[in-house]
């Protein structure tokens, strides 16, 4: 008989043989056209934070690109395995692909593969941030370790930053105190202050919409899901439930420390006044040149942009100080950009910034390439489907503009014009049992439609007995409009607190040969909503008188558009947009978030028109040609 062989000739397993798994598999990587390796990079502090480095294989003096991200390094930087670095890096990076730039993504600390704690957009070192490290610091020592030859040989010395939205609240952190090697930076749809209009609240009205965020972000350390929200029609969950308190509480939201930070700081107080960026930027203006992006139609961070931009601006910062508004849904930029909802733009307009705004000026402070001229404002002008360049912006403002703002009244009858118009009011029952949808029911966050909400065709609200709509003759001259509008209402409630939604639409003509279906849409081209204890003050909550008119004045999201002959301008006016904010119970309560069922009340809401203190939104109108300050 044979002894049993350990080596079996026909290959076939025997047993006490090894596994099939080997102790290293090591693909070759010979076709590779890219090195990708995963460094932990040393904070001030000792953190060691984890950084993706996809270079160009062979590259010598090759300019960064980083970007400093909560979302997964390692899965931003890989759209596909591939040995192409062109497919895997994602589509927003062929530009610096294809132009032999080093791409790097790195973990913020505390999230995914970073060491040290996380805390949700951390405040700057100072009263809101006791520890010696935020991402100021945190991103000087990223680009100060990047640029050492000894550990990144392939670079040439010099880092650029991009980002949307919370990777924008990044980008501009670093621009606070900038590393001598950050040459250049792109902000896009950064989170700037998560009070006036970002992520959190809008004018104090706080933003169910994003609820969802925290469980998954600040739950898990890694990928996470929230919260199983129950049935398919959020409207329905979020009401049944009550407050967002209390939502809070079913959900377990309320062990998340930044969902309690929030509920303590209902008002514009010192926590948000704290660790708005666009402020802090004011007080310590960057000469980084730094281009930033805003979709005209962003669904989560429509204001810190714009915002920014204008507080560097009135520093004097123009020559380095560039703002694009595009088309585009929050973070489309890095997509494709043909089209919004059922409207189809000039290309692709995601894109064009892309090659030929972002790319241009990286290439120009990284790479020594053309000195770019890029004008002080890039915005799409959405009545005309092109883009506008402008040497200076807004074209109309309250003060220090070319022009200044007209309003546009509230009449009889659900009329209105530049003319002042007779004295009246209209009332509606704004009732929190059955609040004005922000899109027709079923309504639910994850059903695709969450991103284009905002250019919905309005006329489902139009209509309801708690929506108020005002419309203008036909035009028969295009009407342009260049800046940001103010909404001005002057109104009363039989409640003792309220929510105001003014919307500024375009209503296209009623027939339309070619799509019929486009003939009489309300596209609402600016919209925000106002928490009136508000009135007198961001950080001065009061409760309204009740029967007693008051003032509700809050400027609406920058527009560039015109109304061409044949459309009208529109304006609605409502009290609730909802599930995307919570209601308001209508009677003054400390703090909304704690809200309990028998305090939501229905009110009787007056909005007053004509005579002095008649209802109006200031449009920054001004004439249609403006190629005196425009360049091609
Ligand atoms: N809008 C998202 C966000 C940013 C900052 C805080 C919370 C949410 C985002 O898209 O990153």
């Amino acid at each position: 008989q044979q002894e049993p062989s350990s080596k079996p000739k026909d290959g076939t397993a025997q047993a006490g043989a090894p596994g099939d798994i080997p102790q290293k598999f090591t693909p070759p990587t010979a076709g590779q056209d890219y090195t990708k390796r995963v460094v932990m990079v040393p904070m001030r502090d000792g953190t060691k934070l984890y950084t993706v480095i996809v270079a160009p294989k062979g590259a010598t003096n090759a300019p960064i690109v980083l970007t400093r991200t909560p979302y997964n390094a390692a899965g931003r930087a890989e759209r596909a395995d591939s040995p192409s670095m062109l497919a895997t890096l994602p589509l927003a990076d062929e530009i610096f692909v294809k132009n032999g730039y080093i791409r790097v993504y790195q973990d913020v600390r505390g999230k995914y593969g970073s060491e040290g704690d996380y805390v949700v957009t951390r405040p700057v070192i100072g009263p809101l941030n006791r520890t010696n490290v935020d991402h100021v610091t945190d991103a000087y020592d990223t680009i100060a370790w990047l640029v050492n030859k000894a550990n990144l040989p392939e670079s040439n010395g010099r880092v650029g930053m991009i980002g949307s939205s919370y990777e924008g609240f990044t980008v501009v952190n670093a621009l606070l105190n900038p590393h001598p090697a950050l040459k250049v930076a792109a902000p896009e749809s950064p989170m700037i202050d998560g009070w006036m209009g970002d992520d959190w609240f809008h004018y104090g009205a706080f933003r169910l919409a994003n609820i969802a965020w925290l469980g998954s972000q600040t739950g898990y350390k890694g990928p996470g899901e929230a919260p199983p929200t129950g049935g398919w029609d959020d409207y329905d969950n979020f009401r049944e439930v009550g407050s967002a308190g209390e939502w809070a509480r079913r959900s377990g939201y309320d062990q998340l420390p930044f969902w309690q930070r929030m509920v303590a700081h209902p008002s514009y107080d010192a926590f948000w006044q704290g660790q708005a960026l666009d402020k802090m930027l004011a007080a310590n203006p960057s000469n980084v040149p730094t281009i930033w992006e805003q979709g005209l139609w962003d669904q989560e961070d429509m204001y810190g942009a714009i915002t920014s931009w204008e507080a560097l601006k009135a520093k004097g910062k123009t020559g380095n100080n560039f703002l694009v508004m595009g088309p585009w849904r929050h973070s489309q930029i890095n997509r494709v950009g043909y089209e919004l909802g059922p409207f189809k733009w000039n290309g692709d307009t995601a894109a064009q910034f892309r090659e030929q705004m972002v790319l241009p000026l990286f290439n120009q402070y990284l790479k020594d390439g053309p000195a770019v001229t890029l004008p002080a404002a890039t915005i799409y002008n959405t009545g005309e489907n092109h883009w506008d360049r402008f040497t200076t912006w807004p074209l109309a403002c309250q003060t220090g503009c070319a022009s200044p703002l007209i309003p546009f009244f509230l009449g009889a009858e659900g009329t209105a014009g530049f003319d002042r118009q007779q004295s009246g009011a209209d009332s509606y029952v704004s009732d929190p049992a059955k609040p004005v949808p922000h899109l027709p029911r079923p309504v639910n966050f994850e059903d695709g439609r969450w991103g284009d909400y905002l250019v919905q065709d309005q006329r489902f609200a139009d209509g309801r007995p708690d929506v108020l709509t005002y419309s203008s003759t036909v035009l028969t001259q295009a009407t342009r409009v260049s800046g940001a509008p103010i909404a001005d209402l002057f109104a009363r409630t039989t409640g003792t607190d309220g929510d105001f939604v003014v919307k500024v639409i375009d209503q296209f003509p009623a027939e339309n040969a070619t799509d019929p279906k486009m003939g009489g849409y309300q596209l609402a081209i600016s919209m925000d909503i106002f928490r009136g204890r508000y009135r007198n003050g961001v950080s001065t909550p009061s409760a309204i008188p009740a029967n007693k008119v008051q003032e509700y004045k809050f400027r609406l999201p920058t527009v560039n558009h015109v109304f061409q002959p044949g459309h009208r301008i529109v304006v609605q006016v409502q009290s609730s947009l909802f599930p995307v904010y919570d209601r308001n119970p209508q009677r003054y309560v400390p703090n909304i978030f704690l809200a309990k069922k028998s305090d939501y009340q229905k009110a009787t809401v007056t909005i007053e028109r004509g005579g002095t203190n008649g209802s109006r939104v200031w449009l920054p109108v001004v004439p249609v040609d403006q190629s005196a300050v425009m360049v091609r």
